[in-house]
């Protein structure tokens, strides 16, 4: 147990983790059953196109958030583009930057532009009040962003989409399990998108699913999620191969009977960093609004530099000494990453709580794969980093400035 600033590693301690630990690690339910259900499936020799573990997963899933129809895809990323093209997206759509890329690439990858949008300050989502001023004759619709395991401003959202004649799709990646005025997500807008990666409260290896109340919307999905096909030999549309297999709904039907105790032990862990970082000056831990039921998927951390007295990247430095990886999701924003830096040039310049974010957040490790030592240790290392930050700065700038003098070595 570290108690004094001595046994940092940037101050010549030893690391506080043997192994890395990680934000995002796999929550894994009961392996037997996994083990039945993998087995039951190769017995059946039925491995994919819309197998029966497929079916009760969307089932299952349909009857957790109370919506009509759930449909299964191979990935989040593969959703939002069937999901974007089935909605008619075209011309502009107006998306946060401060997102992973995925959700801007999936509009690129259509060829629809993405025309990036500022965040709130608190629940760092689209700030909708700035959504009106960027629509233009050539938008289409929105695509806002439920983020961190809290919700967007739903409600004034789907107004501006409405009074405006937009469409309205939510990449809602880490909103399973999540509640915007108690209604689940997935119920909002022309359609929802989950995400099921590995790293994702609930998981299926890789996968996704879009979550509509929309009949029609509906079925078109699900004959494009399968290359277009009705029936044998009749294709009804043109498709994609979107399909999730039966190993990823057999993961995920296993996930789904512990995702309560996986989002109970994100709060736990949630309400220590709060507790325990709370006295810290310039460091806050993300809250959730009182509108919201959370599912903890991440516990994010703002530096604020100049009363931490060190900046994001310095206590990103000293975590990752001690195996601690830290990440700045979603640094350095999207419209600073390829290819938008070069398409938008420009698009930075009505972004400014996006760069404050970009420069400000950190996110900690959660999960299954910690108890509360794991959670305490790492609480102490930021607090011993903290309070000792005039110490620290100077390490991590000589300790940077050695590594790029070896990176320009090599070169
Ligand atoms: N929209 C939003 C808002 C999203 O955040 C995402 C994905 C999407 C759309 C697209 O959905 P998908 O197409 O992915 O279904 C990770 C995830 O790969 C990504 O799914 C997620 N968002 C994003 C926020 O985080 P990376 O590049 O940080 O992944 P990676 O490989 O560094 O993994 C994160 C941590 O988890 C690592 O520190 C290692 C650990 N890990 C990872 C895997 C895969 C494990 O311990 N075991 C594992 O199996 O993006």
């Amino acid at each position: 147990m570290k108690t004094g600033f001595r046994q940092l590693v940037i101050a010549g301690g030893r690391p506080a983790f043997h192994e890395t630990v990680h934000v995002g690690r796999p929550n894994i339910g009961n392996r037997e059953r996994l083990s039945e259900r993998i087995d039951d499936l190769l017995n059946r020799r039925w491995l994919t196109n819309n197998g029966q573990y497929v079916q009760e997963f969307e089932r299952r899933v349909a009857d957790r958030l109370g919506a009509r129809h759930v449909i299964a895809i191979c990935n989040g990323t593969v959703a939002l583009q069937i999901a974007i093209r089935e909605l008619e997206l075209s011309g502009e759509v107006i998306v946060p930057s401060f997102t992973f890329p995925a959700t801007v690439h999936a509009l690129q990858w259509l060829g629809v532009t993405p025309v990036f949008c500022d965040v709130d300050p608190r629940s760092h989502t689209l700030d909708y009040r700035r959504v009106e001023a960027l629509i233009t004759p050539r938008t289409t619709g929105l695509l806002p962003v439920h983020l961190w395991g809290g919700a967007c401003d739903v409600d004034e959202l789907s107004a501006i989409a409405s009074r405006r004649n937009l469409k309205l799709l939510f990449d809602a990646a880490h909103g399973f399990g999540c509640a915007y005025k108690g209604r689940m997500i997935g119920n909002f807008g022309n359609a929802e998108v989950l995400s099921f990666h590995a790293t994702k409260v609930l998981n299926t290896f890789e996968g996704g699913a879009i979550v509509t109340n929309d009949d029609d919307l509906a079925t078109r999905l699900r004959l494009v999620r399968n290359v277009g096909f009705r029936a044998l030999d009749d294709v009804a549309m043109l498709g994609t191969n979107g399909k999730m297999t039966e190993v990823a709904a057999a993961m995920g039907l296993t996930g789904l009977e512990s995702v309560d105790e996986f989002i109970a032990v994100n709060r736990e862990h949630y309400c220590q960093y709060r507790q325990e970082l709370e006295p810290l000056t310039g460091v806050k831990v993300m809250s959730f609004g009182a509108d919201e039921r959370s599912n903890y998927h991440y516990v994010v951390l703002e530096i604020e530099e100049s009363r931490a007295g060190l900046s994001r990247d310095d206590l990103m430095h000293v975590l990752h000494l001690e195996n601690i990886r830290a990440r700045r999701y979603f640094f350095p924003g999207c419209h600073r990453i390829a290819p938008y830096r070069n398409l938008y040039p420009d698009a930075g310049s009505v972004l400014p709580e996006t760069d404050r974010l970009t420069r400000s957040v950190l996110c900690l490790p959660t999960g299954t794969s910690l108890d509360s030592n794991d959670v305490g240790a790492i609480c102490r290392i930021i607090r011993l980093a903290v309070t000792h930050a005039h110490e620290v700065r100077p390490l991590v700038a000589a300790q940077q400035q050695l590594l790029r003098m070896t990176e320009d070595g090599k070169k």
